[in-house]
C-alpha cells in the first residue's frame, strides 16, 4: 500500500537532516526528480522557519543534501542547480542522516554505495514509478505515472510548495527522459497538463533538448554508429540486439553513460518487436530492454531478477550473453509475447 502525500509531507516536516538519493547510471529523471525534490524541501525549509519566527520559537535549519554515486552527466549539467548534485565519493562529512528519501529506483541496490550513508536511525522514503518496486522504504509512495519527475510535480503541488524556473526546469527534463521526449506509451492526457503547467516558469522545451538530448560527444556518435552498423536481428523472435564488451567500450573511447539511449535506437528498426542492449561492466553484464507492441519485457527481465517497466526494462547478471540470449529466447517462444 502507498503511504498518502500528506504522511510523506510530515515525516520530512519532522526531519532535520535530509538525504535525497537516487539510482547509479543517473538519467533525466533520477536527476530531475533529485534536483526538484532539493529544491522543494529548501523551499519548505524556509517556510517552516518564517512561521517558527512569526510564532517565536527556535527553528532549527534542516540539512538537505543530494547525493548520488555517480557523476552528474554531461548533458544534464545545464541545469540551473546542478552544481548542487554531489558524487558520493566526494562526500566525507559524518553525518548521521535521519531521513533518505529514494527517487527512481525500484529496489535499494538501485541507489549503489549511497546505501552506506543509511545508519540504523535513518527512515527511508521510496518514491517511484517502476511496477517492478519493492517497497524497500519505511514509508513508500509507487504510482504508475510516466516518470517520477511527474509524481513529484503531483506531490510538491500537494505539499503547497511555490513552483519556480528551477523546479520546474528539473521536472519537464524528467518528464521529457521517460517519455522519450512525449512519444512513449506513458505519454497521457495528464503528462501534457503537467508539462504545459510547467511551462509557466519559463521552460523553455528546445533549450532544454537541445543541451540534453542533442547534444552528444564524438565518442558517443562515433558507438551510435557501430551499433547501427554490427547489431543483430532475430527473426523468430524479432529481437534486435547488440552486445558491447568493456574492450569495445574501451577502443570507442567511451565515458559512463554513451551508452544510454541505444537500445531505444535499435527498437526502432522496421522488423523489431523486442530491443536488448548488453553491455559488459566490471564482470557483470547490464541488460536494457525496450518493447514495441505487447511483449512484457518486466518479465523477462525479471528473469535476471531485475525490472521496471512492461515497455522499458532492465537487470544485471552474472551470465554470460550467449545464456543470456538463450533464455531470453527460450521465454520468449514460451508465450512472453
Ligand atoms: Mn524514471
Amino acid at each position: 500500500m502507498n503511504n498518502k502525500f500528506s504522511e510523506i509531507l510530515e515525516i520530512i516536516k519532522n526531519s532535520n537532516r535530509i538525504l535525497v538519493t537516487s539510482h547509479t547510471s543517473p538519467d533525466g529523471d533520477s536527476i530531475g526528480s533529485g534536483l526538484a525534490m532539493l529544491l522543494a524541501l529548501n523551499k519548505l525549509n524556509e517556510t517552516l522557519k518564517k512561521e517558527a519566527e512569526e510564532k517565536n520559537i527556535i527553528y532549527i535549519d534542516k540539512t538537505l543534501r543530494f547525493i548520488l554515486e555517480d557523476e552528474t552527466p554531461k548533458n544534464l549539467k545545464f541545469l540551473t542547480h546542478s552544481l548542487l548534485i554531489e558524487e558520493l565519493k566526494n562526500y566525507d562529512s559524518k553525518y548521521e542522516f535521519d531521513l533518505m528519501i529514494c527517487l527512481d529506483s525500484g529496489n535499494f541496490d538501485r541507489v549503489g554505495k549511497v546505501q552506506q550513508l543509511k545508519t540504523k536511525n535513518t527512515k527511508v522514503i521510496n518514491m517511484d514509478h517502476h511496477i517492478s518496486n519493492d517497497r524497500f522504504g519505511d514509508y513508500n509512495y509507487v504510482g504508475s505515472l510516466s516518470s517520477t519527475s511527474e509524481i513529484l510535480f503531483d506531490f510538491i503541488k500537494e505539499a503547497n510548495i511555490e513552483l519556480d524556473h528551477g523546479i520546474a526546469e528539473a521536472l519537464y527534463t524528467g518528464i521529457v527522459n521517460d517519455t522519450g521526449n512525449f512519444k512513449h506509451s506513458n505519454t497521457t492526457k495528464k503528462v501534457f497538463k503537467t508539462a504545459s503547467e510547467l511551462l509557466e516558469y519559463k521552460v523553455e522545451p528546445n533549450e532544454i533538448i537541445k543541451n540534453f538530448l542533442d547534444t552528444k560527444s564524438m565518442e558517443k556518435l562515433k558507438l551510435m554508429g557501430r551499433v547501427l552498423s554490427n547489431f543483430k536481428f532475430i527473426e523468430d523472435q524479432k529481437l534486435v540486439y547488440y552486445y558491447i564488451s568493456e574492450a569495445e567500450l574501451e577502443e570507442l573511447k567511451t565515458s559512463k553513460g554513451d551508452t544510454s539511449g541505444l537500445v531505444e535506437l535499435l527498437l526502432s528498426y522496421e522488423d523489431a518487436s523486442v530491443s536488448l542492449f548488453l553491455k559488459e561492466d566490471k564482470g557483470y553484464i547490464k541488460g536494457s530492454f525496450r518493447s514495441k507492441y505487447d511483449v512484457d519485457v518486466n518479465a523477462l527481465a525479471g528473469l535476471f531478477g531485475g525490472g521496471g517497466h512492461i515497455k522499458a526494462a532492465g537487470f544485471k547478471t552474472n551470465k554470460p550473453s550467449h545464456e543470456i540470449l538463450d533464455i531470453i529466447i527460450k521465454n520468449m517462444s514460451l508465450g512472453g509475447r
